[in-house]
């Protein structure tokens, strides 16, 4: 695909070959999700332009994303703060199970409502000024964009407990540790691990990354025995693709497969 770029007010889409990069565009408020923040990467995950196998998410001004813009905050009644909260569940659900794989290339905060971002994202990078927080207890909320399903997941119940509470910050070598990033990079290093990664999951076959993002983390939330079952209805599907015939035919004639 040619090189363009599509620019709105609080998102930039930059295009490279199949892979997208979007960029969170409020560095003046160090990327604060407001509603046009939240409509706009609704708009892109929902329909991504055509033609592209990866996508890579970060941030502008040396952040990822500072949370919830605690300025155009609005005091709602219970009924529309469920509503609110849902919606936010919603485009986090767009951009984890959206089709695509997303790769999170994060420094800076990754706070709040910015850590229910990336952890709606499959693959996640820190640099060294990487700061993971959930301040949501010294704002007088709680977190509403899935992070008691995400963050829990990854840290359980207890550890989040304990996060939430104490206001404490993680860096990028805890946050390796803990789950919350897959690989601690030097500074200025995100970006191009990401590109790197991009190309590597880009190319695997198409149905593969495809159950790897929607049945691993349903099998999870499954009893043993259903989620062993899954395993096989994917297994045999996966089996019987064109990926696994081009996948294993490549690998006996000793070149790299072609799945595109
Ligand atoms: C903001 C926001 C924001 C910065 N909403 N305006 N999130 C938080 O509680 C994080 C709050 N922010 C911070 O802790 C710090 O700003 C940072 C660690 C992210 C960055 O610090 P720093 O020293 O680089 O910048 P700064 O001077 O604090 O901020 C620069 C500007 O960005 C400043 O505005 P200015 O008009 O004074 O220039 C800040 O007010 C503004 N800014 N963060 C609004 N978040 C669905 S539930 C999810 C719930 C949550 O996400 S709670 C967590 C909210």
């Amino acid at each position: 695909m040619a090189d363009a770029s599509q620019k709105s007010e609080v998102i930039t889409v930059d295009i490279e070959d199949d892979i997208a990069i979007v960029t969170l565009n409020r560095p003046d408020k160090r990327n604060a999700i407001n509603e046009a923040f939240v409509d706009a990467l609704d708009g892109f995950f929902s329909a991504p332009p055509e033609g592209i196998n990866a996508v890579i998410l970060t941030g502008s001004g040396g952040h990822y994303c500072a949370g919830l813009d605690l300025a155009e905050h609005e005091e709602r009644a219970p009924i529309a703060g469920v509503y609110h909260s849902r919606n936010w569940h919603r485009v986090m659900d767009q951009i984890e199970f959206g089709g695509l794989p997303v790769i999170s290339a994060m420094f800076g905060a990754v706070i709040g409502g910015g850590l229910e971002i990336a952890t709606a994202t499959h693959v996640r990078i820190a640099e060294p000024s990487v700061q993971f927080q959930l301040p949501e207890g010294r704002r007088g909320i709680f977190v509403g964009g899935g992070a008691t399903v995400r963050v829990g997941n990854i840290l359980g119940a207890d550890r989040m407990r304990e996060m939430m509470l104490t206001g404490r910050k993680y860096g990028a070598d805890e946050g390796v540790a803990l789950g919350l990033a897959h690989y601690s990079v030097g500074e200025g290093d995100a970006l191009p691990l990401a590109r790197k990664l991009a190309r590597k999951v880009a190319d695997n076959a198409p149905f593969s990354n495809y159950l790897m993002i929607q049945a691993l983390p349903r099998i999870s939330n499954m009893s043993q025995a259903d989620g062993l079952f899954t395993e096989s209805m994917a297994a045999a599907m996966s089996q019987t693709s064109d990926g696994a015939k081009e996948g294993l035919r490549a690998f006996l004639e000793k070149r790299p497969p072609k799945f595109r």
